[in-house]
Formats: structure tokens, C-alpha cells, sequence
């Protein structure tokens, strides 16, 4: 039997598919294609890099797909059932929106696929695939080790994805990861991990944790394990981290270098409505400055910050918008996203805004023809959704000019401390800033589809993008 494994693409600039040049190796897809049996054949291809060869022969097509990338994923579901080969589909997206996912699948996979993938397989071998399976959000990796020799070739960045635990135990609503794991946490035995991160070859990793610190007393458990590995590492963490001093020293003693941290607004006000419990303090410290003692603990640990910011919420208005990005240039974080809040299916707050009628596509943005990466898709309370769009890409424009890289490289406590760090800042900015403008407005899928809506117009006339 051979099965095909496909990570699909975003979408398209003009007519062709974009290549991502900020691609890492897919670590659900090395997880599927160490969990399949032996004997069967497997083949991986990428469609952020690379044609999918719908001709060759295959028995079976197994799709990840997530929010973003589900129209582009249907398309190529379409094109290889089209040619009489079965296709599985699986991911957060199938998981919280079923019904969609199935009407393009001869089966789908809910939750995680530790504890059915191999049924999957031998249903398939049979000829007797079922149409929906059903795996537990949140099983450990298990002790199967993810296979990466099938990312060879493909121009991935060099570092490799690892995962320690899984979900997180926050309720913030507009998170995919709390829908999913429903606000559960797991982790695999940390000699697993050493092993597995031992066998890499690679001395940067990605830990792809949801939330590295979910659980403090396991994160020190990690970290200590890591400091003999002499690795350098990066990860995604909540803010409370920075209230635990020896989860920080140790951190910073087992390679870290910095960690994606959700600041998501400097408004009390709303991040108690998004419920993004980790925050709330430090934005309301009232000492003048919004989590003035954390970035503080952050700078004198030398991390280098992937802010992220949340723009959108009841609260925002235009001028708040702007106060928030020099915010984040004051501070000189190494990176920062100004991500629009996005109503992403299953979560609390994709209910809120349907039942309050602000959902615009039709509610299926992700679907919508004319809906483009980084625009609006409700309607803002105290904005117009074309006034988030165009805050949030000026926003990103800012950050990206020339004068603020230079500003946040002579950070001395962060950015110049070590020639890693500098190496990391020049490396990487450089990159993330191409790729920012080269996905802004972006179209989903490849196929070509109706005319842009009003608001879709209106937000790129703004931003001066035809
Ligand atoms: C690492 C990561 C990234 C990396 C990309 C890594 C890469 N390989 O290229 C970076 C940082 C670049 C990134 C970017 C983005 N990301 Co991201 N990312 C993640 C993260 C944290 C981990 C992914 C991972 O490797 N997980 C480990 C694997 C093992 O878990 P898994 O993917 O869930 O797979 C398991 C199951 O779902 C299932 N499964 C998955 N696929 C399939 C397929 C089949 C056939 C089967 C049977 C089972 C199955 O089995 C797997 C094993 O149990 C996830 C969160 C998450 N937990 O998934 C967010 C996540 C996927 N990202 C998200 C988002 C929004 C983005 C961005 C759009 C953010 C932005 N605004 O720019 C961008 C866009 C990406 C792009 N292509 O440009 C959201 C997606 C929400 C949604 N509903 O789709 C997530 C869920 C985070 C969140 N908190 O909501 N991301
Ligand atoms: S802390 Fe982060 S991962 Fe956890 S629920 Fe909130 S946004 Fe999601």
C-alpha cells in the first residue's frame, strides 16, 4: 500500500501558489508518517513549496488542515478523489467543524491520531474506511518518534519542531487551542524528549508546545533535562511565566532564547473579556506602564520576544491601535505580530460575533472567495472592519521599516548581547518582515474566485495594494 501525506498551502499571489520561504518541516505530518505501519509506503508532499503529483499512483491521500488552509486543502481533497483515490482528512479544523471537512473526505479524523491512525490505515488497506474517526485532543506523542528523513530536500528552515506537551489549560475565547484540547494539558515523559531531541542532529529546536509553561513544575522538569544537551531552543509561553523566577533561570540556563508570548492588548478591560487570565495583571499593574515588571524580568533574562498582539477586541479603538505598536517599539521586542482578531470556528467568541450578527463572509470567511490573509472578517465594535484591517497592516508596516529594525537590534540587554542573538536577529527579521508583506491580502486556495467584496475593497484602496 502507498499512502500520500500532504501539507497544504495557504493560498495564491496573483495566479500561483506562494512559496513560503519561512517554511519549517510540518511536525504533524513526521508524527503521521512515524505512526504508520511499516510496509506501507509513504510520500510526502508539500504544497508550500512544491506540485503536488496528483498522477502518480497512490491509495490513499491524508490532508492536515487547519482554519487557514482548509479551501486550498479541499481543493487538493477534490483533486485526488477526482482521480478515484480515497482521501483523510485531520487537524484542528476538521475537529471543530466536522460536517464541512467531511463533505470533502471519504473519512475524517477528529482529535488527535496516536490512538487511530493505524486503524485508519488498515481500514483503508481493506477497503472498508469509515467515515468519521474519533482520537482524544490531547494524547501524548507516544513513544513513536516523528520521521524526518521525509523532509529532506524540501528547503525547510534549520531548525526542527519538537512538541513536549499538548494544550493548554486557559479559557481565552478566541483560541483554537482551548476549543480543541478543551482546556486540557499533557505532556510525554521527559526522557523521550531527550531522546528524541538527541537523535536530531540539530542543535536549534523549536519547542511547538501550545504553551510551554501550561504546567510550571513540568517545564522546570524539561528545562533541567536540557541543559546537558547544550542546545539552543525557542518556544510559545504564557506571561506568568515571568512571575516564577527559577522556570525563568532555568530557561534561560537550558538554551532558551526567546518565546512567542500572546501580550494580546494593554487593556485589563479586554483581556478580561477575552478571558486571557495570564495577562490581566501585569496589563493592569498600574504603575504607568502595562506589564512594565514583565518585560522587565524578559529583558533581564535576554530573551529575545515574539510579542504578539491581538487587534480587534470591543475595547480597541484606531488610537489605542496605535498606542499599542509604540508599545512594542518602545520595548525593542526582537519580533512582534499584530495579528486581527479572527473568529476561528468553535470558539467562544465565533458564537459571540454569530449571534450578534458582526460575521462578515457569511461566517465562512476561510471559504470566501474574495476574503484575504489579514483583513477583518466582523465587524469591529468602536472601527470599521476596513479601519482594523488598515491599522493592523500599518501597524506591520511600521514595525518592519528600516528605522525600527535598527532601533530594536541596539537593544545591548536583548538583541546585542551575544553574537547567537545577533546571528538570530539578522537571520530571521530580515525573513519574517519579506514574508509579512508577501502575505498580506493574500487570496486562499489556488482557484480564482468571485470579485473582491465592498469591504475587501475598501481595505486595500487603503493600504494602496491593488
Ligand atoms: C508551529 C506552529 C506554527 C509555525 C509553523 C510550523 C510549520 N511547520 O510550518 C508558525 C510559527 C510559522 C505558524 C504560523 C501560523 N500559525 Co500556527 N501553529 C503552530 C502550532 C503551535 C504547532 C503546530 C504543530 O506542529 N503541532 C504539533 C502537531 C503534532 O499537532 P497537530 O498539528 O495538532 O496534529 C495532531 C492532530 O491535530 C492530528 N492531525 C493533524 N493533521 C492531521 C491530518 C490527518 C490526516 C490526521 C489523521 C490527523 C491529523 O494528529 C496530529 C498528531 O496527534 C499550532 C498549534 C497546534 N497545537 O497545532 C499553531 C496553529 C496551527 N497556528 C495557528 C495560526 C492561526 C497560525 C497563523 C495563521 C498565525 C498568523 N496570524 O500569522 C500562521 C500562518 C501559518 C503560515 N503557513 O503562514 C492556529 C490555527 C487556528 C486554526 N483554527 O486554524 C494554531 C492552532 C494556534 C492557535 N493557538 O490557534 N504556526
Ligand atoms: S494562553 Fe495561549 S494557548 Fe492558552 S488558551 Fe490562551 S491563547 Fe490559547
Amino acid at each position: 500500500m502507498k499512502l500520500t501525506l500532504i501539507k497544504p498551502n495557504i493560498g495564491r499571489m496573483e495566479h500561483s501558489l506562494y512559496v513560503d520561504e519561512g517554511r519549517m518541516e510540518p511536525l504533524n505530518i513526521g508524527v503521521l508518517a512515524g505512526l504508520t505501519p511499516p510496509g506501507v509506503e509513504v510520500a510526502f508532499h508539500d504544497d508550500r513549496c512544491e506540485a503536488i503529483p496528483y498522477d502518480e499512483p497512490t491509495d490513499l491521500a491524508a490532508i492536515t488542515v487547519e482554519t487557514f488552509t482548509a479551501r486550498r486543502a479541499y481543493e487538493i481533497a477534490d483533486e485526488f478523489r477526482a482521480r478515484g483515490v480515497p482521501v483523510v482528512l485531520g487537524g484542528v479544523h476538521p475537529t471543530l467543524l466536522p460536517e464541512e471537512a467531511a463533505s470533502h473526505a471519504d473519512a475524517i479524523v477528529c482529535g488527535d491520531a496516536e490512538g487511530v491512525w493505524s486503524q485508519v490505515v488498515d481500514d483503508a488497506q481493506h477497503g472498508r474506511l469509515q467515515p468519521v474517526y474519533r482520537g482524544r485532543p490531547g494524547t501524548p506523542q507516544g513513544r513513536s518518534v516523528p520521521r524526518r528523513d521525509i523532509f529532506e530536500g524540501k528547503g525547510y528552515l534549520p531548525v526542527s519542531l519538537v512538541q513536549y506537551g499538548r494544550g493548554c489549560r486557559n479559557a481565552c475565547t478566541y483560541c483554537t487551542i482551548s476549543a480543541y484540547f478543551q482546556r486540557s494539558y499533557t505532556y510525554r515523559p521527559v526522557e523521550d524528549v531527550v531522546r528524541e531531541v538527541e537523535a536530531l542532529g540539530r542543535r536549534l529546536v523549536f519547542f511547538v508546545d501550545d504553551n510551554i509553561v501550561a504546567d510550571h513544575a513540568a517545564a522546570k522538569a524539561l528545562f533541567r533535562a536540557l541543559v546537558p544537551l547544550r542546545i539552543r531552543w525557542v518556544g510559545q509561553g504564557s506571561m506568568d511565566m515571568t512571575g516564577d523566577p527559577e522556570l525563568m533561570a532555568l530557561m534561560v540556563e537550558s538554551g532558551c532564547l526567546g518565546n512567542v508570548i500572546g501580550f494580546e492588548t494593554l487593556d485589563p478591560v479586554a483581556l478580561r473579556a477575552l478571558k486571557k487570565a495570564p495577562n490581566i495583571e501585569g496589563a493592569g499593574s498600574g504603575d504607568g506602564e502595562p506589564y512594565g515588571r514583565e518585560v522587565a524580568v524578559l529583558r533581564e533574562h535576554g530573551l529575545q520576544t515574539w510579542a504578539a498582539f491581538l487587534l480587534g477586541s470591543d475595547q480597541d479603538t484606531v488610537e489605542g491601535l496605535q498606542a499599542q505598536l509604540r508599545f512594542a517599539l518602545r520595548h525593542r521586542f526582537t519580533f512582534a505580530a499584530f495579528n486581527i482578531l479572527m473568529p476561528y470556528p468553535g470558539t467562544p467568541l465565533y458564537r459571540q460575533l454569530e449571534g450578534e450578527g458582526r460575521l462578515l463572509y457569511g461566517g465562512r470567511w476561510w471559504l470566501a472567495p474574495e476574503y484575504r490573509f489579514n483583513h477583518a472578517a466582523f465587524r469591529p465594535a468602536r472601527m470599521s472592519a476596513e479601519e482594523l484591517t488598515r491599522v493592523a497592516f500599518q501597524s506591520r508596516a511600521r514595525w518592519n521599516g528600516l528605522g525600527s529594525i535598527l532601533w530594536r537590534f541596539s537593544d545591548l540587554a536583548t538583541n546585542m548581547r551575544t553574537l547567537a542573538r545577533m546571528r538570530l536577529f539578522w537571520r530571521y527579521v530580515p525573513l519574517f518582515r519579506r514574508e509579512t508583506f508577501k502575505k498580506q491580502g493574500m487570496r486562499f486556495g489556488l482557484a480564482a474566485g468571485g470579485a473582491p467584496s465592498r469591504e475587501v475593497r475598501a481595505a486595500r484602496t487603503a493600504e494602496g495594494v491593488a
